[in-house]
């Protein structure tokens, strides 16, 4: 027996009633919502019955694909024990205890306790608030300020927001907070100019030594960063980038806060992105793919250097009502037991990542694309005007990967846009057959797209 929709009485009542985020309500509501209302493995089903191609994992997170219903069981059974209690006040309980003792063991060695929240976003507001304890307790108060990068992506509250190194997101509400700057980001294709890769992941890289001596070492607290950036456009740094990221930070007494919550749990063909790249994380934001979504929950994971001397201050005045929701951490860990159980952090290192980046790389072929890139399964294609350029872009910026998107929708594959390049981040249980089909649907959508913006006399006919 399957639900029936209406998909215009949805939209009405949407259109009147539902704030969306990181949207222009006025022009949605006119427009219309697409209401999805069923998932099953890589699969959506939208209101009017269409199969979609879910090519985001729902928004980065659903590695284990949609529909397991042994997370609903697992999720069942805990709420019929114990649906709520806090962790706080000297109290836990099994499913916070389980899983944080399963997270110390998934992650490296020095990495040992978790601290729950229930978001990437909130998982960054406490790693300002925890980087800022941390030199407070161990003496070097005037350590306060946190190196980002620009078109970073740390959340939406204000201190992710400020983190992050978003415009359009710092224009709304007078952002970032004090104490925050931003150095270069290691996108090559879009800002590398004539340097070499190398040549220009070393630049940047060495953007971060140059901040810290202009500002002066006794008041950094920490530098962040995702090791891929995810929302800025799956930027994926030269590989000059990190070591030398790695070797600044092991000669300057900062922390280093790597950001997981998109490369975390099997994204790129690893454990983290940490592994991938030979970091070794101060602070461990993560989320998204710790539940793949299936109820929200994040934490951030604390290595023993950090906790040793937080552990002297007393108390971290700091804490959410679901820190640790017992019906999360089960989720949690039986998404974690699926992971482990299915082997898919090896399946997309030795399986699946290669097959798909190889069909993934061989679009770069096509005319509109500039740069066809992935890793793990992350991954995206550049779209410019005039190959082989990199330096002439669409104007106005975003209007092409806007109308991309909306083909692909139409060709039943979700592809996200960040400006004009196409994001691709699909479950990690993506079969061969559906890494097929969904490589076909991506040259339809770009065949369809090209032949668009002739029609428009955007490009050379
Ligand atoms: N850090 C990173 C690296 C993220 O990608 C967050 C923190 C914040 O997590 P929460 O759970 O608070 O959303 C994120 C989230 C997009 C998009 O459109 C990306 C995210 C969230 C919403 C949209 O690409 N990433």
């Amino acid at each position: 027996m399957r639900n029936t929709y209406d998909t215009a009485d949805l939209r009405s009542r949407d259109a009147a009633h539902h704030w969306h985020p990181f949207s222009d309500s006025a022009a949605l509501a006119s427009e219309g919502v697409r209401v999805i209302v069923r998932g099953e493995g890589v699969w959506l089903e939208d209101s009017d019955g269409n199969r979609i191609l879910d090519g985001m994992a729902g928004l980065w997170c659903t590695q284990i694909g949609h529909g397991r219903a042994e997370i609903a069981d697992a999720v069942h059974r805990q709420m019929s024990e114990l649906a709520f209690y806090n962790t706080f006040f000297k109290t836990s309980h099994p499913p916070a205890i389980a899983l944080a003792e399963k997270l110390a063991s998934l992650t490296q060695p020095h990495l040992n306790r978790v601290f729950f929240c229930n978001s990437g976003s909130e998982a960054n507001d406490t790693v300002i608030r925890l980087a800022r304890m941390y030199w407070d307790v161990a003496g070097k108060p005037t350590k306060k300020t946190i190196i980002s990068r620009r078109n970073a992506y740390h959340g939406s509250t204000l201190g992710g927001a400020s983190l992050g190194g978003m415009g359009p997101m710092h224009a709304q509400g007078d952002l970032p907070i004090p104490g925050i700057v931003h150095i270069q980001q290691p996108y090559w294709f879009g800002e590398g100019g004539d340097l070499s890769p190398a040549e220009f992941g070393l630049k940047v890289a060495r953007g971060l030594e140059a901040v810290i001596d202009a500002l002066g070492e006794d008041r950094i607290a920490a530098f962040i960063a995702e090791p891929i950036q995810g929302a800025g456009g799956v930027i994926i740094p030269p590989e000059t980038y990190w070591p030398e990221i790695r070797r600044i930070c092991s000669e300057r007494d900062i922390l280093l806060v790597v950001d997981e919550v998109i490369c975390g749990f099997g994204r790129l063909g690893s454990w983290f992105g940490s592994d991938h790249f030979g970091l070794k994380p101060d602070l461990m934001p993560i989320a998204k793919g710790l539940s793949s979504g299936y109820l929200p929950i994040g934490g951030v994971m604390i290595a023993d250097r950090v906790a040793d001397v937080v552990f002297q201050g007393g108390d971290f005045n700091h804490g959410y009502t679901y820190s640790g929701h017992p019906a999360a951490c089960a989720a949690a860990l039986a998404n974690l037991e699926i992971i482990e159980r299915e082997g898919l952090v090896d399946r997309v290192r030795d399986d699946i990542g290669p097959y798909l980046q190889a069909r993934w790389k061989a679009l770069g072929e096509h005319p509109l694309v500039g740069e066809a890139r992935m890793v793990g399964l992350m991954g995206a294609l550049e779209l410019v005007p005039n190959k082989p350029s990199r330096h002439e872009k669409f104007e106005p910026v975003g209007q092409v990967g806007t109308l991309c998107r909306d083909i692909s929708f139409r060709n039943g594959l979700v592809m996200r846009a960040v400006r004009d390049s196409m994001i691709l981040s699909p479950p990690l249980v993506l079969s061969h057959e559906e890494a097929d089909e969904l490589v076909a649907r991506a040259t339809k959508t770009l065949d369809e797209t090209w032949a668009e913006l002739k029609r428009q006399g955007r490009i050379a006919a």
